[in-house]
């Protein structure tokens, strides 16, 4: 069991709890990214849930733990030293408070931006004995999860039969993309510093229940649970924990569905698709054995493109469900939210 070094607990007191949901969910889609029959099932899950397990993904299992084990040790240091690469503004370490606007969780993260070189130099400057392999690490990993992303954007243009095939992808590979990394570790809460603080039976909410703002995000963990996902009938359920796959889920800018699904779903996210696939709502509990740690790569557009259903997308006399917007504006809205904020409703046309 990893224990690493945890946020002092005079602050617990402001960290939220919820009721404890039922046990694991085991009909989430595991897409086989070399099936042929993979690009519909994309397709369905981003309908149907917003989510999916990816498994023969191509993005070797060696990238992946050489770069939990550099989290694990950087998130093994001293505070003081950990402090040294925060406050986040957004980018930075960050411990318990998340964002701007007051929201606070059981989690501390390191969150970059992914072209500026991936880690800025104040990150590295805290890795005093060897940020060159830290950064290799991040780099690495990063090259190889975009590419993966970018090869499931391109599935599910194919499958939605739009031209190019790269109408996604090419804004993830922009050398301006506007994506994010995020390394979280929700350290281990003993049962003992769950009754001292006097939330024995409840959950410990380690990031709060949130939609991701961009196209699509790709969270890799170790083998903990935590994760959890909100259904369409707002029911929430935990992700069986597996570190050898990734898990897709759709952000607010890839969409807004089709009219005729909107008739029967609420329209929570979404635009590019205009509303046919739904993004994530989901939230991370901290576990009381297990400290977690995730890796997530946001991926989003370059700053100027806007945000707008696809064209092929639209039925004759279909029309888009928002407002027109670029990414800078949604961003600039959302960093003014809370996290549990639906931020698309200020966009919505009525
Ligand atoms: C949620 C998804 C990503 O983690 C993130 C988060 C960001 C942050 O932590 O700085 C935000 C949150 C996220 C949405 C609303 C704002 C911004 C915290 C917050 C309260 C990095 C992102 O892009 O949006």
């Amino acid at each position: 069991m990893v224990v690493l070094s945890q946020p002092a607990l005079d602050d617990f007191s402001v960290i939220k709890t919820c009721k404890p949901t039922s046990g694991p969910f085991n009909e989430i889609p595991v897409i086989d990214l070399k099936n042929p029959k993979a690009k519909a099932r994309i397709v369905e899950a981003c309908e149907e849930f917003g989510f999916f397990k990816v498994v023969n993904h191509g993005v070797s299992m060696e990238l992946m733990e050489k770069l939990e084990s550099e989290a694990v040790k950087f998130f093994k240091l001293p505070q003081s030293q950990k402090d040294r690469a925060g406050p986040p503004n957004p980018f930075g370490y960050g411990n318990k408070r998340i964002g701007p606007n007051g929201d606070v969780g059981w989690v501390e993260y390191l969150l970059f931006s992914t072209n500026l070189e991936f880690i800025s130099q104040k990150s590295l400057s805290i890795f005093q004995k060897n940020p060159e392999v830290f950064r290799c690490a991040v780099n690495e990993y990063v090259s190889a999860v975009r590419e993966m992303v970018c090869e499931v954007s391109e599935m599910i243009a194919d499958e939605l039969k739009i031209e190019p095939r790269n109408v996604l992808s090419r804004l993830l590979r922009d050398e301006k993309s506007d994506s994010f990394f995020r390394l979280n570790h929700y350290p281990a809460i003993s049962f003992s510093e769950l009754q001292a603080v006097r939330v024995s039976g409840r959950n410990v909410v380690g990031f709060g229940e949130h939609t991701d703002p961009q196209i699509i995000s790709a969270v890799r963990s170790n083998n903990t649970t935590g994760l959890q996902i909100s259904l369409r009938d707002g029911a929430w359920v935990s992700v069986p924990p597996d570190h050898h796959s990734f898990f897709i889920n759709v952000g607010d800018s890839l969409q807004v569905t089709s009219n005729p699904i909107l008739l029967k779903f609420p329209v929570s996210s979404l635009v590019m698709t205009n509303g046919r696939f739904r993004s994530l709502r989901h939230r991370v509990l901290a576990d009381s054995l297990k400290s977690r740690v995730s890796m997530i790569y946001f991926g989003g557009p370059p700053l100027g493109e806007k945000i707008t259903p696809l064209p092929s997308l639209m039925d004759e006399g279909e029309e888009s469900l928002y407002k027109e917007f670029t990414w800078c504006e949604y961003k600039k809205s959302a960093y003014k939210t809370r996290l549990g904020d639906n931020r698309l409703r200020l966009f919505e046309k009525n």
